[in-house]
Protein backbone atom coordinates (compact mmCIF):
# COMPACT_ATOMS: atom_id res chain seq x y z
CA UNK A 1 0.00 0.00 0.00
CA UNK A 2 1.63 3.10 -1.43
CA UNK A 3 2.61 5.80 -2.80
CA UNK A 4 4.89 5.64 -6.02
CA UNK A 5 6.14 7.97 -8.42
CA UNK A 6 7.59 6.45 -11.89
CA UNK A 7 9.85 8.48 -13.76
CA UNK A 8 8.41 11.78 -12.70
CA UNK A 9 9.40 14.86 -13.97
CA UNK A 10 8.25 18.50 -13.95
CA UNK A 11 9.70 21.16 -15.92
CA UNK A 12 8.53 24.48 -16.16
CA UNK A 13 9.69 26.55 -19.56
CA UNK A 14 13.57 25.60 -19.60
CA UNK A 15 13.34 24.90 -15.73
CA UNK A 16 13.47 21.22 -14.36
CA UNK A 17 12.03 21.37 -11.18
CA UNK A 18 11.92 17.80 -10.65
CA UNK A 19 13.63 15.48 -12.69
CA UNK A 20 13.22 11.46 -12.95
CA UNK A 21 12.19 11.00 -9.58
CA UNK A 22 11.52 7.10 -9.02
CA UNK A 23 10.20 6.26 -5.16
CA UNK A 24 8.11 4.34 -3.48
CA UNK A 25 6.67 5.26 -0.19
CA UNK A 26 4.97 2.86 2.39
CA UNK A 27 1.95 3.97 4.27
CA UNK A 28 2.08 3.96 8.00
CA UNK A 29 5.89 5.05 8.14
CA UNK A 30 7.36 8.73 8.20
CA UNK A 31 9.19 10.18 4.98
CA UNK A 32 11.49 13.04 5.18
CA UNK A 33 12.30 14.68 2.45
CA UNK A 34 15.67 16.13 3.44
CA UNK A 35 17.25 19.05 1.15
CA UNK A 36 18.45 22.31 0.92
CA UNK A 37 16.36 25.21 -0.28
CA UNK A 38 15.49 25.29 -4.00
CA UNK A 39 16.23 21.03 -3.83
CA UNK A 40 12.44 20.97 -4.86
CA UNK A 41 10.97 19.49 -1.82
CA UNK A 42 7.84 21.34 -2.31
CA UNK A 43 7.81 21.02 -5.69
CA UNK A 44 7.84 16.92 -5.25
CA UNK A 45 4.79 17.40 -2.48
CA UNK A 46 2.89 19.20 -5.25
CA UNK A 47 3.19 16.49 -7.60
CA UNK A 48 2.79 13.78 -4.97
CA UNK A 49 -0.59 15.72 -4.06
CA UNK A 50 -1.77 16.36 -7.44
CA UNK A 51 -1.56 19.97 -6.89
CA UNK A 52 0.70 19.97 -9.81
CA UNK A 53 1.09 17.85 -12.64
CA UNK A 54 4.11 15.77 -13.87
CA UNK A 55 5.04 16.84 -17.72
CA UNK A 56 6.48 13.26 -17.98
CA UNK A 57 6.05 9.08 -15.54
CA UNK A 58 3.24 8.14 -13.46
CA UNK A 59 2.21 8.72 -9.83
CA UNK A 60 0.18 5.46 -8.42
CA UNK A 61 -1.43 5.22 -5.08
CA UNK A 62 -2.33 1.53 -3.92
CA UNK A 63 -2.02 0.93 -7.05
CA UNK A 64 -4.28 3.42 -9.22
CA UNK A 65 -2.90 5.52 -11.19
CA UNK A 66 -3.69 8.94 -10.10
CA UNK A 67 -1.52 11.05 -12.76
CA UNK A 68 -3.77 14.47 -13.00
CA UNK A 69 -6.31 13.46 -10.76
CA UNK A 70 -7.28 16.68 -9.17
CA UNK A 71 -6.72 17.00 -5.66
CA UNK A 72 -10.06 17.57 -4.65
CA UNK A 73 -10.95 14.03 -5.83
CA UNK A 74 -8.03 12.33 -3.75
CA UNK A 75 -7.87 12.16 0.22
CA UNK A 76 -5.14 14.19 0.91
CA UNK A 77 -3.89 16.92 3.46
CA UNK A 78 -1.02 19.02 2.73
CA UNK A 79 0.48 22.07 4.71
CA UNK A 80 1.74 24.27 3.14
CA UNK A 81 5.30 26.16 3.98
CA UNK A 82 3.29 29.33 3.97
CA UNK A 83 0.45 27.50 5.43
CA UNK A 84 -3.51 29.02 5.11
CA UNK A 85 -5.98 29.76 7.76
CA UNK A 86 -9.11 31.68 7.06
CA UNK A 87 -9.01 34.41 9.18
CA UNK A 88 -12.77 35.29 9.42
CA UNK A 89 -13.60 32.21 11.24
CA UNK A 90 -12.63 30.51 14.41
CA UNK A 91 -10.11 28.66 15.20
CA UNK A 92 -12.67 26.23 15.90
CA UNK A 93 -13.85 26.38 12.69
CA UNK A 94 -11.00 26.53 10.82
CA UNK A 95 -9.93 23.07 12.07
CA UNK A 96 -13.57 21.87 11.16
CA UNK A 97 -13.77 22.98 7.50
CA UNK A 98 -12.51 19.53 6.02
CA UNK A 99 -15.03 17.96 8.23
CA UNK A 100 -18.21 20.20 7.36
CA UNK A 101 -17.23 19.91 3.33
CA UNK A 102 -17.05 15.76 3.84
CA UNK A 103 -20.61 16.63 5.75
CA UNK A 104 -19.86 14.74 9.13
CA UNK A 105 -22.48 14.97 11.97
CA UNK A 106 -22.10 17.49 14.76
CA UNK A 107 -21.03 15.52 17.01
CA UNK A 108 -18.36 13.97 15.09
CA UNK A 109 -16.83 17.42 14.06
CA UNK A 110 -16.83 18.32 17.97
CA UNK A 111 -15.42 14.90 19.03
CA UNK A 112 -12.10 15.57 16.44
CA UNK A 113 -12.02 19.32 16.68
CA UNK A 114 -11.41 19.33 20.09
CA UNK A 115 -9.42 16.34 19.92
CA UNK A 116 -7.09 17.63 17.37
CA UNK A 117 -6.49 20.91 19.11
CA UNK A 118 -6.03 19.41 22.33
CA UNK A 119 -2.71 17.11 20.39
CA UNK A 120 -1.79 20.78 19.24
CA UNK A 121 -2.34 22.59 22.20
CA UNK A 122 -5.17 24.88 20.92
CA UNK A 123 -7.76 24.18 23.30
CA UNK A 124 -8.06 27.93 24.83
CA UNK A 125 -7.80 28.76 21.21
CA UNK A 126 -10.80 27.85 19.54
CA UNK A 127 -13.11 31.04 19.72
CA UNK A 128 -10.30 32.86 18.42
CA UNK A 129 -9.37 33.83 14.81
CA UNK A 130 -6.11 33.24 13.59
CA UNK A 131 -5.09 37.00 13.65
CA UNK A 132 -4.95 36.93 17.42
CA UNK A 133 -2.80 33.83 16.94
CA UNK A 134 1.02 33.63 17.49
CA UNK A 135 3.00 32.22 14.40
CA UNK A 136 3.66 29.07 16.50
CA UNK A 137 -0.22 29.06 17.03
CA UNK A 138 -1.46 29.56 13.52
CA UNK A 139 0.92 26.93 12.12
CA UNK A 140 -0.41 24.46 14.59
CA UNK A 141 -4.14 25.72 13.29
CA UNK A 142 -2.81 24.78 9.88
CA UNK A 143 -1.64 21.25 11.25
CA UNK A 144 -5.08 20.34 13.29
CA UNK A 145 -7.00 21.13 10.04
CA UNK A 146 -4.68 18.38 8.14
CA UNK A 147 -5.17 16.31 11.26
CA UNK A 148 -9.03 16.02 11.53
CA UNK A 149 -8.83 15.17 7.65
CA UNK A 150 -8.04 11.37 8.19
CA UNK A 151 -6.44 11.65 4.65
CA UNK A 152 -4.96 9.12 3.11
CA UNK A 153 -1.66 11.06 1.70
CA UNK A 154 -0.24 13.73 4.35
CA UNK A 155 1.90 16.07 3.03
CA UNK A 156 3.97 18.20 5.53
CA UNK A 157 6.14 21.09 4.36
CA UNK A 158 8.22 22.29 7.06
CA UNK A 159 6.06 22.32 9.63
CA UNK A 160 8.01 23.29 12.15
CA UNK A 161 9.71 26.11 11.07
CA UNK A 162 7.51 28.69 12.87
CA UNK A 163 7.77 27.30 15.79
CA UNK A 164 9.87 27.68 19.40
CA UNK A 165 12.10 25.06 20.38
CA UNK A 166 10.06 23.77 23.21
CA UNK A 167 6.97 23.25 21.03
CA UNK A 168 8.87 21.84 18.51
CA UNK A 169 10.51 19.38 20.25
CA UNK A 170 7.24 18.39 21.87
CA UNK A 171 5.38 18.20 17.86
CA UNK A 172 8.31 16.59 16.63
CA UNK A 173 7.78 13.32 18.81
CA UNK A 174 3.81 13.81 17.93
CA UNK A 175 3.68 14.41 14.27
CA UNK A 176 4.76 11.18 13.16
CA UNK A 177 3.06 8.93 15.76
CA UNK A 178 -0.47 11.20 14.88
CA UNK A 179 0.17 10.92 11.26
CA UNK A 180 1.96 8.16 10.53
CA UNK A 181 0.20 5.35 12.92
CA UNK A 182 -2.71 6.61 11.63
CA UNK A 183 -1.92 4.46 8.40
CA UNK A 184 -1.71 7.44 6.02
CA UNK A 185 1.62 7.82 3.69
CA UNK A 186 3.83 10.37 5.62
CA UNK A 187 5.44 12.84 4.38
CA UNK A 188 7.81 15.65 5.96
CA UNK A 189 9.57 18.04 4.45
CA UNK A 190 12.83 19.78 6.09
CA UNK A 191 16.30 21.51 5.35
CA UNK A 192 17.74 20.13 8.56
CA UNK A 193 19.45 17.13 8.54
CA UNK A 194 19.55 16.92 12.28
CA UNK A 195 15.41 16.78 12.39
CA UNK A 196 15.42 13.95 10.03
CA UNK A 197 17.79 12.24 12.28
CA UNK A 198 15.15 12.98 15.24
CA UNK A 199 12.33 12.24 13.41
CA UNK A 200 13.74 8.50 12.21
CA UNK A 201 11.87 6.44 9.52
CA UNK A 202 13.08 6.56 5.86
CA UNK A 203 14.77 9.90 4.02
CA UNK A 204 14.52 10.88 1.34
CA UNK A 205 17.52 13.51 -0.07
CA UNK A 206 16.59 16.02 -2.81
CA UNK A 207 19.44 17.64 -4.64
CA UNK A 208 18.48 20.26 -7.69
CA UNK A 209 15.54 18.35 -8.57
CA UNK A 210 16.91 15.06 -8.08
CA UNK A 211 16.08 11.85 -5.96
CA UNK A 212 19.88 11.13 -4.25
CA UNK A 213 19.53 8.84 -1.52
CA UNK A 214 16.15 6.76 -0.47
CA UNK A 215 16.22 4.33 2.68
CA UNK A 216 16.33 4.27 6.53
CA UNK A 217 17.59 7.72 7.86
CA UNK A 218 20.12 6.04 10.14
CA UNK A 219 21.74 4.36 6.96
CA UNK A 220 21.71 7.37 5.17
CA UNK A 221 23.48 9.35 7.95
CA UNK A 222 26.00 6.72 8.60
CA UNK A 223 26.77 6.28 4.64
CA UNK A 224 26.17 9.14 3.14
CA UNK A 225 28.32 8.29 0.01
CA UNK A 226 29.94 10.47 -2.20
CA UNK A 227 27.25 12.68 -3.57
CA UNK A 228 26.20 15.46 -1.61
CA UNK A 229 27.67 14.93 1.52
CA UNK A 230 27.88 18.31 2.48
CA UNK A 231 24.38 19.56 1.75
CA UNK A 232 22.57 16.85 3.38
CA UNK A 233 24.49 15.83 6.37
C1 LIG B 1 12.52 23.71 -6.72
C2 LIG B 1 12.34 26.34 -8.88
C3 LIG B 1 13.57 26.55 -8.09
C4 LIG B 1 14.11 25.16 -8.03
C5 LIG B 1 12.86 24.30 -8.04
C6 LIG B 1 9.01 28.29 -5.79
C7 LIG B 1 9.74 28.29 -7.10
C8 LIG B 1 10.67 27.35 -7.41
N1 LIG B 1 11.35 27.36 -8.60
C9 LIG B 1 11.08 28.34 -9.54
O1 LIG B 1 11.67 28.36 -10.59
N2 LIG B 1 10.15 29.29 -9.26
C10 LIG B 1 9.45 29.32 -8.08
O2 LIG B 1 8.60 30.19 -7.84
O3 LIG B 1 11.83 25.10 -8.51
O4 LIG B 1 12.01 24.65 -5.82
P1 LIG B 1 11.18 24.25 -4.50
O5 LIG B 1 10.45 23.00 -4.78
O6 LIG B 1 10.40 25.42 -4.07
O7 LIG B 1 12.36 23.95 -3.44
P2 LIG B 1 12.32 23.62 -1.88
O8 LIG B 1 10.93 23.48 -1.41
O9 LIG B 1 13.22 22.46 -1.65
O10 LIG B 1 13.01 24.89 -1.20
P3 LIG B 1 12.70 25.61 0.23
O11 LIG B 1 13.33 26.97 0.08
O12 LIG B 1 11.24 25.67 0.43
O13 LIG B 1 13.39 24.82 1.31
O14 LIG B 1 14.82 24.86 -9.19
O15 LIG B 1 14.47 27.42 -8.72
MG1 LIG C 1 9.79 24.48 -0.09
Amino acid sequence: MTLTLENVWRTVGDEVHIAEANLSLERGTLNTLLGPTLAGKTSLMRLMAGLDKPTKGRILFDGQDVTGVRVQDRSVAMVYQQFINYPALTVYENIASPLRIARASADEIDRKVREAAAMMKLEPMLDRTPLELSGGQQQRTALARALVKGADLVLLDEPLANLDYKLREELREELPRVFAESGAVFVYATTEPTEALLLGGNTVTLHEGRVTQFGPTLDIYRNPGDLLTADVF
